[in-house]
């Protein structure tokens, strides 16, 4: 029998890049999209075709982590091998603003669908997109066995996931990992995230669609990581023989400003005649440096990355300005995997 997958939050950027992957190795892959009132499944358009095709390997499924009757009757029909859990209220800044919303679907959605694997009987494998923003205030580096100190609702609510998959491992022998993500970036990245933000305005500040950038703490430092190759570290959790949690990260450490920089040097500009502050961006507490040590999944896994922050912060420009000079962009339309 092929191999069946089932994917929460596939029309995400982790999503859009895991589905890919499992295409490419064979997988039907079965994707959770929420019911909205304009389409948003951009990221995964390049990939789907009309279920009445032949050869048809992705589905998508209307529900939600809000509701877990839905995610029983899903996973009693589909009966896939394995269940990657990346649907979440992922923004930090936003969870202050909406904290028993991101608790509901960050925190609790993770249980919803454990418990909906327990009830429905599968013997499948579990993946829980864990966070590096559950270290939040403890110093880097962090790995595996460092205390978590979150510094957000959406940390808190990570770190409430991240022991009920646990609980369920042990409690249930259910195959279950967390997989403790750095942050990582690509052409996919929502447009809010620092990263993305800082990209997309370098672009269009040189093709003079825009003036000026408003940004907050620029002293903020992170491990940033390439998407592509963390879909790939949490498929490899899930094809080891034992379940047990690990750090993905890069090891490289970059400020904002940093990426401020090395971003608009891409496109002949000085960052700082740009940037101005405003400080609706700021939180009211700042997770300031995370960087991972990420020697268990090279140790375990054979995983290790390639793109390190100053090259993703080229590629992503390169990508937004691709994207402006035409329509569409072949980051986003071309698909990494296979
Ligand atoms: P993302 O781009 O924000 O995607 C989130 C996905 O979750 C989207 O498909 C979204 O659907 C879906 N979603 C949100 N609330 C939902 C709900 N209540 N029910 C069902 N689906 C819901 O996030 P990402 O960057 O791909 O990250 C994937 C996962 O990894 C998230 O859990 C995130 O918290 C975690 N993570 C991310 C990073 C990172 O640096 N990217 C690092 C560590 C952990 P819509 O498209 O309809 O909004
Ligand atoms: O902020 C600072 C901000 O929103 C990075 C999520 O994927 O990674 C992500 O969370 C840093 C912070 O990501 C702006 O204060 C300055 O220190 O891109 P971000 P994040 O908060 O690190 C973790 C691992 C996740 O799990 C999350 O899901 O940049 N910063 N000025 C700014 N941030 C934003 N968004 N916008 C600014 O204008």
């Amino acid at each position: 029998m092929g191999r069946r997958a089932f994917i929460t939050g596939v029309t995400g950027q982790d999503g859009s890049y895991l589905a890919e992957l499992l295409l490419a190795k064979g997988y039907e892959v079965h994707g959770l999209i929420r019911r909205s009132s304009t389409f948003n499944t951009s990221r995964i358009d390049h990939l789907y075709r009309d279920a009445h095709d032949e050869g048809t390997k992705l589905f998508l499924h209307y529900g939600d982590l809000s509701d877990g009757s839905r995610l029983v009757t899903l996973l009693d029909r589909i009966q896939p091998q394995e269940v990657y859990n990346l649907a979440a209220q992922s923004h930090v800044r936003v969870s202050f603003d909406e904290p028993e919303y991101t608790g509901d679907s960050t925190g609790l959605g993770a249980i919803r669908l454990l418990e909906a694997i327990r009830m429905v009987g599968l013997h499948c494998k579990y993946y829980q997109a864990s966070s590096s923003e559950m270290f939040g205030a403890t110093p880097p580096p962090q790995n595996e066995q460092t205390v978590f100190w979150p510094r957000s609702p959406y940390g808190a609510a990570k770190v409430y996931a991240y022991w009920v998959t646990r609980n369920y491992r042990e409690g249930y022998g259910m195959f279950a990992v967390n997989g403790i993500l750095f942050n990582h970036e690509s052409p996919r990245r929502g447009e809010t995230f620092v990263t993305r933000k800082i990209t997309r305005a370098a672009a269009r500040i040189a093709a003079g669609e825009q003036d000026e950038l408003y940004m907050g703490n620029l002293d903020a430092v992170r491990d940033w990581g390439y998407a592509p190759e963390y879909v790939e570290a949490m498929w490899r959790m899930l094809q080891h023989d034992e379940p047990t949690d690990y750090v993905v990260a890069t090891g490289t450490r970059f400020t904002v400003r940093d990426f401020l920089a090395t971003s608009f040097e891409r496109v002949g500009l000085d960052w700082e005649k740009y940037v101005k502050f405003d400080e609706r961006y700021l939180r009211p507490t700042e997770v300031d440096a995370l960087i991972g040590d990420a020697s268990k999944a090279r140790d375990v896994l054979g995983w290790t990355p390639k793109v390190h922050a100053p090259d993703l912060a080229r590629l992503m420009v390169d990508a937004d300005v691709a994207a402006l000079n035409h329509v569409g962009s072949p980051w986003i339309d071309t698909p990494v995997w296979g």
